[in-house]
Protein backbone atom coordinates (compact mmCIF):
# COMPACT_ATOMS: atom_id res chain seq x y z
CA UNK A 1 0.00 0.00 0.00
CA UNK A 2 2.87 2.51 1.09
CA UNK A 3 4.61 1.38 -1.92
CA UNK A 4 1.87 2.18 -4.49
CA UNK A 5 1.17 5.22 -2.25
CA UNK A 6 4.88 6.44 -3.24
CA UNK A 7 4.90 5.41 -6.76
CA UNK A 8 1.24 7.59 -7.48
CA UNK A 9 3.34 10.50 -5.90
CA UNK A 10 6.30 9.78 -8.10
CA UNK A 11 3.80 9.28 -10.91
CA UNK A 12 2.63 13.06 -10.40
CA UNK A 13 5.83 14.35 -9.63
CA UNK A 14 7.14 13.21 -13.02
CA UNK A 15 4.25 13.75 -15.43
CA UNK A 16 2.73 16.71 -13.81
CA UNK A 17 -0.60 14.74 -13.96
CA UNK A 18 -2.46 11.87 -11.60
CA UNK A 19 -1.52 8.38 -12.33
CA UNK A 20 -4.27 6.20 -14.67
CA UNK A 21 -7.00 4.51 -12.23
CA UNK A 22 -6.88 1.26 -12.43
CA UNK A 23 -9.34 -1.17 -13.25
CA UNK A 24 -10.82 -1.40 -9.78
CA UNK A 25 -10.93 1.81 -9.59
CA UNK A 26 -12.53 2.69 -12.89
CA UNK A 27 -14.95 0.95 -11.93
CA UNK A 28 -15.91 2.34 -8.33
CA UNK A 29 -16.02 5.41 -10.01
CA UNK A 30 -18.39 4.48 -12.69
CA UNK A 31 -20.93 2.38 -9.76
CA UNK A 32 -20.98 6.19 -7.88
CA UNK A 33 -21.76 7.61 -11.45
CA UNK A 34 -24.57 5.97 -12.43
CA UNK A 35 -26.06 5.50 -8.40
CA UNK A 36 -25.70 9.81 -8.61
CA UNK A 37 -27.62 9.61 -11.94
CA UNK A 38 -30.57 7.26 -10.24
CA UNK A 39 -30.60 9.36 -7.06
CA UNK A 40 -31.20 12.78 -9.72
CA UNK A 41 -34.17 10.84 -11.86
CA UNK A 42 -36.28 9.67 -9.21
CA UNK A 43 -35.68 12.99 -7.14
CA UNK A 44 -39.40 14.80 -7.61
CA UNK A 45 -38.10 18.82 -9.27
CA UNK A 46 -38.65 21.02 -7.02
CA UNK A 47 -41.32 23.87 -6.82
CA UNK A 48 -40.08 27.62 -6.52
CA UNK A 49 -40.68 29.05 -2.85
CA UNK A 50 -39.77 32.82 -2.89
CA UNK A 51 -40.78 35.72 -0.89
CA UNK A 52 -42.54 38.60 -2.42
CA UNK A 53 -40.88 40.79 0.19
CA UNK A 54 -37.17 39.60 -1.26
CA UNK A 55 -34.86 36.58 0.23
CA UNK A 56 -34.34 33.19 -1.21
CA UNK A 57 -36.74 30.55 0.17
CA UNK A 58 -36.52 27.55 -1.97
CA UNK A 59 -35.36 28.48 -4.79
CA UNK A 60 -33.90 25.70 -7.26
CA UNK A 61 -35.34 27.31 -10.01
CA UNK A 62 -36.87 30.67 -11.59
CA UNK A 63 -40.47 31.51 -9.96
CA UNK A 64 -41.37 31.80 -14.03
CA UNK A 65 -39.45 28.30 -14.45
CA UNK A 66 -40.91 26.98 -12.00
CA UNK A 67 -44.63 27.65 -13.53
CA UNK A 68 -44.39 26.59 -16.89
CA UNK A 69 -42.20 23.29 -15.86
CA UNK A 70 -43.76 22.48 -12.89
CA UNK A 71 -46.93 24.33 -13.01
CA UNK A 72 -46.65 26.45 -10.12
CA UNK A 73 -44.66 28.27 -7.43
CA UNK A 74 -45.40 29.82 -4.32
CA UNK A 75 -44.80 33.78 -3.42
CA UNK A 76 -45.35 34.35 -0.12
CA UNK A 77 -45.68 37.74 1.92
CA UNK A 78 -48.09 38.76 -1.21
CA UNK A 79 -50.15 40.78 0.69
CA UNK A 80 -49.15 44.06 2.23
CA UNK A 81 -50.26 44.63 6.13
CA UNK A 82 -52.84 47.59 4.53
CA UNK A 83 -54.71 44.45 3.13
CA UNK A 84 -54.73 42.59 6.66
CA UNK A 85 -58.13 43.17 7.90
CA UNK A 86 -60.30 42.30 5.15
CA UNK A 87 -61.64 39.04 6.02
CA UNK A 88 -63.31 40.71 8.55
CA UNK A 89 -65.10 43.25 6.03
CA UNK A 90 -65.70 39.43 4.02
CA UNK A 91 -67.39 37.68 6.81
CA UNK A 92 -69.80 40.71 7.49
CA UNK A 93 -70.73 40.40 3.31
CA UNK A 94 -70.92 36.62 3.87
CA UNK A 95 -73.38 36.80 6.51
CA UNK A 96 -75.19 39.35 5.03
CA UNK A 97 -75.87 36.67 1.88
CA UNK A 98 -73.65 38.60 -0.39
CA UNK A 99 -72.11 35.35 -1.96
CA UNK A 100 -72.92 32.89 -4.35
CA UNK A 101 -72.61 29.37 -4.12
CA UNK A 102 -69.21 27.84 -5.67
CA UNK A 103 -69.22 24.33 -7.42
CA UNK A 104 -67.87 21.31 -5.43
CA UNK A 105 -67.10 18.10 -6.00
CA UNK A 106 -69.51 16.03 -8.59
CA UNK A 107 -69.20 19.16 -10.93
CA UNK A 108 -68.70 17.20 -14.43
CA UNK A 109 -71.64 14.21 -13.67
CA UNK A 110 -73.92 16.16 -11.72
CA UNK A 111 -73.96 19.59 -12.86
CA UNK A 112 -73.28 22.87 -11.36
CA UNK A 113 -76.17 23.72 -9.08
CA UNK A 114 -75.98 20.21 -8.21
CA UNK A 115 -72.45 20.22 -7.13
CA UNK A 116 -72.49 23.91 -6.04
CA UNK A 117 -75.96 23.05 -3.94
CA UNK A 118 -73.69 21.06 -1.33
CA UNK A 119 -70.44 22.03 -1.79
CA UNK A 120 -70.33 24.19 1.38
CA UNK A 121 -68.35 26.56 -0.90
CA UNK A 122 -69.35 30.29 -1.75
CA UNK A 123 -68.02 32.81 -4.65
CA UNK A 124 -68.30 36.60 -5.27
CA UNK A 125 -66.95 37.87 -8.74
CA UNK A 126 -65.63 41.67 -6.96
CA UNK A 127 -63.55 42.54 -10.28
CA UNK A 128 -64.87 43.47 -12.72
CA UNK A 129 -67.62 44.63 -10.53
CA UNK A 130 -70.88 42.24 -11.00
CA UNK A 131 -72.99 41.49 -8.04
CA UNK A 132 -70.61 42.29 -5.25
CA UNK A 133 -69.55 45.91 -3.94
CA UNK A 134 -68.70 48.82 -6.04
CA UNK A 135 -64.88 49.96 -6.56
CA UNK A 136 -66.23 53.09 -4.28
CA UNK A 137 -67.63 50.57 -1.29
CA UNK A 138 -64.89 48.44 -1.55
CA UNK A 139 -61.49 51.10 -2.19
CA UNK A 140 -59.24 48.34 -1.75
CA UNK A 141 -60.39 46.01 -4.59
CA UNK A 142 -57.93 47.66 -7.68
CA UNK A 143 -54.90 48.45 -5.85
CA UNK A 144 -54.82 44.70 -4.10
CA UNK A 145 -54.91 43.58 -7.78
CA UNK A 146 -52.82 46.09 -9.06
CA UNK A 147 -50.23 45.26 -6.24
CA UNK A 148 -50.24 41.43 -7.05
CA UNK A 149 -49.72 42.42 -10.96
CA UNK A 150 -46.44 44.27 -9.88
CA UNK A 151 -45.11 42.19 -7.76
CA UNK A 152 -45.31 39.05 -10.11
CA UNK A 153 -43.83 41.34 -12.32
CA UNK A 154 -40.89 42.21 -10.69
CA UNK A 155 -40.43 38.50 -9.61
CA UNK A 156 -40.33 37.68 -13.81
CA UNK A 157 -43.73 35.63 -13.83
CA UNK A 158 -46.26 38.40 -15.42
CA UNK A 159 -44.89 41.03 -18.58
CA UNK A 160 -45.85 42.97 -20.71
CA UNK A 161 -48.71 40.76 -22.46
CA UNK A 162 -50.11 40.12 -19.42
CA UNK A 163 -53.43 42.42 -18.40
CA UNK A 164 -55.72 42.21 -15.18
CA UNK A 165 -59.01 39.43 -15.98
CA UNK A 166 -60.45 39.23 -12.73
CA UNK A 167 -60.84 39.04 -9.14
CA UNK A 168 -62.65 36.68 -7.06
CA UNK A 169 -63.03 36.54 -3.27
CA UNK A 170 -63.69 32.62 -2.16
CA UNK A 171 -64.78 30.84 0.88
CA UNK A 172 -65.07 27.73 1.85
CA UNK A 173 -66.96 26.65 4.98
CA UNK A 174 -66.24 24.08 7.74
CA UNK A 175 -65.82 20.60 6.29
CA UNK A 176 -66.35 22.14 2.78
CA UNK A 177 -65.41 19.08 0.45
CA UNK A 178 -62.91 19.17 -2.22
CA UNK A 179 -63.56 20.01 -5.96
CA UNK A 180 -64.15 18.58 -8.89
CA UNK A 181 -60.71 18.59 -11.13
CA UNK A 182 -61.15 21.48 -13.43
CA UNK A 183 -58.83 23.97 -15.39
CA UNK A 184 -59.34 27.73 -15.28
CA UNK A 185 -59.03 28.16 -18.95
CA UNK A 186 -59.59 26.16 -21.97
CA UNK A 187 -55.68 24.10 -21.85
CA UNK A 188 -55.99 22.92 -25.41
CA UNK A 189 -55.53 26.64 -26.35
CA UNK A 190 -52.34 26.94 -28.59
CA UNK A 191 -50.91 29.09 -26.65
CA UNK A 192 -50.66 26.85 -23.64
CA UNK A 193 -48.41 24.34 -25.97
CA UNK A 194 -45.29 27.02 -26.20
CA UNK A 195 -42.37 25.10 -24.79
CA UNK A 196 -40.83 28.18 -24.13
CA UNK A 197 -40.76 31.07 -22.12
CA UNK A 198 -41.07 34.30 -23.28
CA UNK A 199 -37.93 36.31 -24.38
CA UNK A 200 -38.13 38.23 -21.33
CA UNK A 201 -38.63 34.57 -19.38
CA UNK A 202 -41.93 35.33 -18.10
CA UNK A 203 -44.39 33.07 -18.92
CA UNK A 204 -46.54 32.93 -22.48
CA UNK A 205 -50.37 32.50 -21.12
CA UNK A 206 -52.57 33.10 -18.63
CA UNK A 207 -52.10 32.51 -15.07
CA UNK A 208 -54.07 31.86 -12.13
CA UNK A 209 -53.42 33.19 -8.42
CA UNK A 210 -54.89 32.15 -5.48
CA UNK A 211 -54.14 34.08 -1.80
CA UNK A 212 -54.56 32.74 1.46
CA UNK A 213 -55.85 34.77 4.25
CA UNK A 214 -56.68 32.47 6.86
CA UNK A 215 -54.41 31.87 9.35
CA UNK A 216 -53.27 28.65 8.77
CA UNK A 217 -52.88 29.80 4.98
CA UNK A 218 -54.68 27.34 2.68
CA UNK A 219 -54.32 24.79 0.35
CA UNK A 220 -54.83 23.38 -3.51
CA UNK A 221 -54.95 19.98 -5.04
CA UNK A 222 -52.14 20.03 -8.44
CA UNK A 223 -52.30 17.17 -10.55
CA UNK A 224 -49.11 15.71 -10.99
CA UNK A 225 -48.22 17.29 -7.78
CA UNK A 226 -46.99 14.66 -5.49
CA UNK A 227 -49.13 15.84 -2.15
CA UNK A 228 -51.94 18.77 -1.91
CA UNK A 229 -49.68 22.36 -1.96
CA UNK A 230 -50.11 24.59 0.85
CA UNK A 231 -49.10 27.90 1.38
CA UNK A 232 -49.28 30.49 4.04
CA UNK A 233 -51.26 33.20 5.43
CA UNK A 234 -51.09 36.12 3.02
CA UNK A 235 -48.97 34.25 0.74
CA UNK A 236 -49.98 32.54 -2.78
CA UNK A 237 -49.69 29.78 -5.51
CA UNK A 238 -49.48 31.20 -8.62
CA UNK A 239 -50.07 28.74 -11.54
CA UNK A 240 -50.78 27.99 -15.04
CA UNK A 241 -53.66 28.59 -16.57
CA UNK A 242 -54.22 25.78 -17.93
CA UNK A 243 -53.09 23.63 -14.75
CA UNK A 244 -55.63 20.69 -13.33
CA UNK A 245 -56.27 21.40 -10.07
CA UNK A 246 -59.16 21.55 -7.25
CA UNK A 247 -59.97 23.21 -4.33
CA UNK A 248 -58.76 21.39 -1.37
CA UNK A 249 -61.03 20.04 1.65
CA UNK A 250 -61.49 22.21 4.35
CA UNK A 251 -62.13 20.27 7.79
CA UNK A 252 -61.80 23.06 10.23
CA UNK A 253 -64.61 24.95 12.03
CA UNK A 254 -64.09 28.01 10.86
CA UNK A 255 -64.22 30.33 7.72
CA UNK A 256 -61.06 30.40 5.10
CA UNK A 257 -61.21 33.27 3.12
CA UNK A 258 -59.25 33.53 -0.32
CA UNK A 259 -58.96 35.50 -3.11
CA UNK A 260 -58.16 34.34 -7.00
CA UNK A 261 -57.09 36.82 -9.11
CA UNK A 262 -56.53 35.93 -13.23
CA UNK A 263 -54.04 37.55 -15.22
CA UNK A 264 -54.82 37.04 -18.44
CA UNK A 265 -52.76 37.25 -22.01
CA UNK A 266 -53.74 40.54 -24.26
CA UNK A 267 -53.00 39.72 -28.07
CA UNK A 268 -54.48 37.47 -31.05
CA UNK A 269 -53.65 34.17 -29.87
CA UNK A 270 -55.27 34.20 -26.36
CA UNK A 271 -58.75 35.85 -26.13
CA UNK A 272 -59.46 38.53 -24.30
CA UNK A 273 -63.58 36.90 -23.32
CA UNK A 274 -61.34 34.73 -20.84
CA UNK A 275 -61.54 36.95 -18.16
CA UNK A 276 -65.10 35.07 -17.04
CA UNK A 277 -63.32 32.65 -15.24
CA UNK A 278 -64.92 29.09 -15.19
CA UNK A 279 -64.59 25.69 -14.22
CA UNK A 280 -62.83 23.48 -17.60
CA UNK A 281 -62.70 20.31 -17.81
CA UNK A 282 -59.40 19.60 -18.02
CA UNK A 283 -57.44 16.12 -18.68
CA UNK A 284 -58.17 14.65 -15.32
CA UNK A 285 -54.68 12.63 -14.31
CA UNK A 286 -53.27 12.88 -17.61
CA UNK A 287 -50.88 15.40 -17.19
CA UNK A 288 -50.90 18.63 -18.54
CA UNK A 289 -48.99 20.66 -21.13
CA UNK A 290 -45.27 20.35 -20.85
CA UNK A 291 -45.79 19.69 -16.51
CA UNK A 292 -43.35 17.64 -15.58
CA UNK A 293 -44.94 15.35 -13.23
CA UNK A 294 -43.49 15.12 -9.82
CA UNK A 295 -43.94 12.03 -8.29
CA UNK A 296 -46.80 9.44 -8.35
CA UNK A 297 -50.26 10.60 -7.34
CA UNK A 298 -51.05 9.04 -3.63
CA UNK A 299 -53.55 6.05 -3.19
CA UNK A 300 -56.24 8.48 -2.58
CA UNK A 301 -55.69 11.01 -5.09
CA UNK A 302 -55.69 7.80 -7.25
CA UNK A 303 -59.11 6.81 -5.72
CA UNK A 304 -60.13 10.33 -6.59
CA UNK A 305 -59.25 10.11 -10.30
CA UNK A 306 -61.12 6.98 -10.39
CA UNK A 307 -64.32 8.40 -8.85
CA UNK A 308 -64.51 10.79 -11.64
CA UNK A 309 -66.94 10.28 -14.50
CA UNK A 310 -65.36 12.25 -17.65
O1 LIG B 1 -61.23 26.91 -3.55
C1 LIG B 1 -60.09 27.14 -3.90
O2 LIG B 1 -59.20 27.36 -3.09
C2 LIG B 1 -59.76 27.13 -5.36
C3 LIG B 1 -60.97 27.36 -6.17
C4 LIG B 1 -60.79 27.17 -7.63
O3 LIG B 1 -59.82 26.67 -8.09
C5 LIG B 1 -61.85 27.62 -8.53
O4 LIG B 1 -62.97 27.83 -8.09
O5 LIG B 1 -61.56 27.75 -9.75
Amino acid sequence: MMMMAMLMICALAVTGRPPPLTAAERQRVSRAKKKDAAAAATDPPERCVVSALGGIVSEKTTPSQSVHELGSAIVNDLVPKAYHHLPGEWSALARAGGMERLFGGNLWNKGYSESAAESKRHSLQLLPVDNGPTTEEAEWMEPLAKHVQEELRKLGILGEQHVFGAMTLLLSEPHACQQSWHCDFPYQHACFQKKFLAGDGTVPYPVSVLIAFHQDGASLRVQGAERVIEFGKFSAIVFRGDLEHAGAAWARRDWNFRIHIYFITGGERCKKDWKCPLPRKGKTGRGGNNIRVCGPPSMADAAAFSAIKI
